[in-house]
């Protein structure tokens, strides 16, 4: 972990991540993909902000059915496909996992469980987990969106944990590299969200603190806007899809009910803000203070967002903001996912509030 980074606000993601690896040689690679996110994160900005004329070519659904059951829009596709072509040009990169990729795959397409002939070259030592627009379905209303990704190392010792595929079928480099997409967000060394809202948010840690970079579109880059962001630790904000309320497990009703009330921890009554898209409600969340999740319920017993590409990237953030993440239970940076779409309970942000809810559940126990 590097202690030096450019504080100065005003000075563009570019330059910033040039003083990084200049301080840092060791993590001087990472900067390299972070050239790559920043224009597919701008593209996908200019993509989302013209789909809705009547001209444009990503209205819609593409037709497909994602490996989740849900319907692929054209966006979700195309910005997918944005994502990996920017990263794969960046040679650091051996296999990526996203949410519209029904299985992990190697940059030149070959899904890892289904090939004899993964191509991992020398110095492609990243991994990339990504959920590359999410919130899609809020995209015709005007309403923001995001896109998250995570990067891992690829670990050639990493161990391979034969459950997840079937040993039979499976040729020992494709079960490694499947679990080198199956780490726990502890190992992660990166991570970053891009918000498309009324302006483009990029925000990102590389395991030292949390930076917020705004675009700026007259000269087309993301400037420094917010060094070392900390989320305030007391909170009057929540932020769930409060229809499901009832079928929360009980500590987490206790909770959201006395938050309600006034009659929780902080003694202050909370105001519910929810947009239904996970990288503007976490993005509020971080600055104002707040508690974002989406716990589990009767119907969706782990919650509805995934773990590799929305709760640990997202949850590493949390963390080096200051706040706290946890599925009431555990903390979410340590879960090891089992699959790559794994779902799981989530609850995160401003630590005093967060810790709340931690004990509720200790205490339940
Ligand atoms: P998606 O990955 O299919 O877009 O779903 C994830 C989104 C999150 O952005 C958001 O927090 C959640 O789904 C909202 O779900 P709900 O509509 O059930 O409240
Ligand atoms: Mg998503």
């Amino acid at each position: 972990v590097f202690d030096e980074v450019c504080e100065t606000t005003g000075v563009t993601l570019t330059r910033f991540m040039n003083e990084v690896a200049i301080l840092n040689p060791e993590i001087a690679e990472i900067t390299t993909l972070f050239g790559a996110i920043d224009t597919a994160c701008k593209a996908i900005s200019n993509l989302v902000k013209r789909s809705q004329l009547p001209s444009s070519e990503t209205l819609g659904y593409q037709g497909n059915v994602n490996v989740q059951g849900e319907d692929q829009k054209k966006l979700d596709v195309i910005t997918n496909d944005l994502l990996k072509r920017a990263l794969r040009f960046t040679g650091r990169l051996g296999i990526l996992a996203s949410e519209e990729e029904d299985e992990p795959v190697d940059l030149i397409g070959n899904a890892v469980t289904d090939s004899e002939e993964i191509v991992i070259d020398e110095g492609e030592k990243y991994v990339a987990v990504f959920d590359p627009l999410d919130g899609s379905s809020n995209v015709d209303a005007g309403i923001p969106t995001g896109t998250i990704i995570g990067i891992y190392e690829h670990d050639d010792c990493c161990e391979i944990d034969y459950d997840c595929v079937d040993e039979e079928d499976c040729t020992e480099q494709e079960a490694q590299c499947l679990a080198n997409t199956l780490q726990p967000g502890t190992n992660l060394v990166a991570s970053a969200y891009c918000l498309y809202s009324s302006s483009t948010f990029l925000v990102l840690t590389l395991g030292n603190g949390v930076y917020v970079f705004t675009l700026d579109e007259t000269i087309g880059e993301f400037v420094l806007s917010k060094p070392n962001i900390k989320i305030p630790e007391d909170c009057k904000i929540y932020s769930f899809n409060e229809a499901n309320l009832e079928k929360w497990d009980e500590p987490m009703q206790k909770v959201v009910k006395r938050w309600r009330e006034g009659t929780g921890k902080s003694g202050e009554r909370f105001s519910s803000r929810y947009i239904g898209s996970m990288v503007g409600d976490v993005h509020r969340t971080l600055l104002y203070g707040g508690v974002f999740g989406y716990p589990a319920d009767t119907k969706n017993t782990n919650g509805k967002l995934r773990l590799l590409y929305e709760g640990a990237p997202m949850s590493f953030i949390m963390e080096q903001a200051g706040g706290l993440s946890t599925t009431g239970k555990r903390r979410v940076m340590e879960c090891v996912p089992e699959y790559v779409h794994q779902r799981i309970p989530l609850v995160m942000g401003s630590k005093n509030a967060v810790q709340e809810v931690i004990d509720e559940y200790a205490e339940s126990d």
